[in-house]
């Protein structure tokens, strides 16, 4: 869960699930009513993972939780795009509320006063588990099956989703270059910002399909480029658990990863300008190991452009004030 999420949670929504009888005023989070039953995986922010299965109830709206340990488990009421819990197993659970991201991702938004419960398991996320008796629930038709061992890439390219600042979605990625041949990983076709130079100057040849990417629509004369932000996505299945993962990046000027939800790190600055500087020039690697899972996994990438005085100018366009990202994963499946 992202802690902009959470403060915007806490402002506007009580603890308790007596508060969920209104609508939530964000709309723009709000998601069609889906199934959820079936096979879950719970993992806690600690990373400890359980087995979590919904199963419908007889109630319209509500649906049972169980999970192991019998953690946060209860009958749950959905409105929206919220899960509330309507009757937990332990009182003290009253207040848990659930995000509903994707009909594959739900994260725990909102929790009982830690001092009475003893922890705060805010940040805790569930993802559907792909089944054997639903091998293709998550996957291309079509798509091969993974082997044990498989190694699986994927890079920035036009294939990511994009948000912008107020989490709506606004296309597909777009490949940019300060110029036409500049940086020296740009394509044919790319669009260029038009200001050329060396800048971006990180070499790519550890995630060599890479391209650098921005929001789409936007060319160099396009304005606000000063402290524009845009949340670029990326989804993928993995068959068995993973043995390894790592992700390079980077950015122009300050970026945050997230893989399912959890909070890998971040490069870069929008009030430091070496920081700035140097979360372009080379590439940052992160290990995501313990944060992949088995089914489907998503890399969210938040990133936001440096301020005028990075760019020297008060009103800058995309041709004074550049801005992009570029990453590449590598995971290895266990064996085993
Ligand atoms: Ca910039």
């Amino acid at each position: 869960m992202t802690r902009r999420l959470a403060l915007i949670l806490a402002c506007l929504m009580p603890a308790s699930s007596k508060g969920m009888e209104d609508p939530p005023p964000q709309q723009r989070y709000a998601t069609p009513e889906i199934d959820l039953a079936g096979r879950w995986i719970l993992t806690m922010p600690s990373g400890a993972q359980w087995n979590a299965t919904f199963e419908k109830n007889c109630r319209c709206n509500h649906i049972d939780l169980r999970c192991g340990g019998g953690l946060l488990q209860g009958e749950y009421e959905m409105k929206g795009g919220w899960l509330a819990v309507a009757k937990p197993t332990d009182e003290k659970l009253t207040g848990l509320v659930w995000k509903i991201r994707n009909r594959n991702l739900l994260e725990l938004v909102e929790h009982p006063v830690a001092s009475q419960f003893g922890s705060d398991y805010r940040g805790a996320v569930l993802v559907r588990r792909i089944d054997e008796d639903r091998p293709h629930a998550a996957r291309t038709p079509g798509e091969a099956r993974q082997p044990p061992g498989a190694s699986i890439t994927f890079v920035s390219d036009s294939t990511w989703d994009v948000l912008d600042a107020s989490d709506k979605p606004v296309g597909k990625a777009e490949r940019v270059g300060l110029g036409e041949t500049t940086p020296a990983s740009t394509v044919p076709g790319t669009l260029s910002f038009g200001i050329g130079g060396d800048g971006w100057a990180a070499d790519l040849s550890a995630i060599p399909e890479a391209h650098w990417i921005w929001a789409p629509g936007l060319t160099g004369r396009s304005p606000a480029a000063n402290l524009a932000t845009y949340t670029f996505t990326k989804r993928f299945t993995l068959d068995a658990p993973p043995a390894s993962g790592t992700i390079w990046i980077a950015a122009d000027d300050h970026a945050e990863i997230f893989v399912n939800e959890r909070r890998v790190g971040e490069i870069g600055s929008t009030s430091d300008g070496a920081s700035a500087h140097e979360s372009q020039v080379r590439l940052h690697d992160f290990d995501i190991t313990r944060h992949l899972v088995r089914g489907p996994n998503t890399v969210r990438i938040r990133v936001q452009n440096g301020p005028a005085t990075f760019s020297g100018y008060t009103e800058a366009n995309y041709s004074q004030n550049p801005a992009g990202l570029v990453i590449g994963g590598k995971v290895i499946l266990a064996r085993d």
